[in-house]
């Protein structure tokens, strides 16, 4: 088995802040997207849409998408559980985990994309895009500091997949230049909490 995954340190990555709170490790092949191996003849046949992550397992069958990847090792090691514990613990999970997905880290990416040389050439960038990016962005931080003013954690009384998912899109807002508000106090408190983990390393 081995994790295609991207080199840059800036950054922590999902799947692999997913592993560390698992205990679960995987052999790692890092791409180094700033020299565009990515979009390598060679990394092409692994992933022809030239993203990471992808899990290549020990047949040769290659699973793309982040949570893809983390839904297969949850069912192989449900313990210690990172999405729920029942229906509807999951479901609760599931969807929060999509509102920090779509609501957060899509957005930010998009500010990313749209602002930054490095996609200069590769995305028609939009400053009216990334504009309403951030207006989106603003508004689901500004929810989800609502959500947690009663629980420490995005989904539910444990940690889950959405709180990885929403520490990964925050620190993608901020290589977009975008700054939590400090008068969001339970955002923060609850980032410092996830920074504080020995996971955000990974
Ligand atoms: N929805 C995909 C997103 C994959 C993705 O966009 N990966 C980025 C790194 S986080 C990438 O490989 N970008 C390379 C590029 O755009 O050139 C997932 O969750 O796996």
């Amino acid at each position: 088995m081995k994790l295609y995954d991207f080199a840059q340190a800036h950054n922590p990555r999902k799947v692999r802040v997913y592993l560390a709170e698992k205990g679960i490790q995987v052999p790692l092949q890092t791409v180094d997207l700033g020299k565009g191996e990515q979009r390598s003849l060679e990394f092409l046949k692994i992933n022809p849409l030239g993203v990471v992550p992808v899990l290549e397992l020990d047949d040769g069958t290659r699973i793309p998408e982040s949570l893809a990847i983390i839904e297969y090792f949850e069912e192989l090691h449900p313990n210690p559980p990172l999405i729920g514990t029942d229906p509807v613990s999951r479901a609760l999970v599931r969807g929060y985990e999509r509102r920090c997905e779509q609501g957060v880290l899509a957005q930010a990416a998009t500010i990313f994309q749209h602002t930054s040389p490095f996609f200069a050439g590769r995305v028609d960038q939009t400053p009216k895009v990334a504009e309403i990016a951030r207006k989106n962005l603003t508004a689901r931080l500004a929810w989800l500091n609502d959500e947690l003013k009663d629980r420490e954690w995005v989904a539910g009384e444990r940690i889950s997949i959405a709180d990885i998912t929403l520490l990964i899109g925050v620190g993608w807002a901020k290589v977009a230049k975008y700054e939590l508000d400090p008068a969001w106090t339970n955002l923060n408190r609850w980032y410092d909490a996830m920074k504080a983990r020995p996971s955000a390393q990974a």
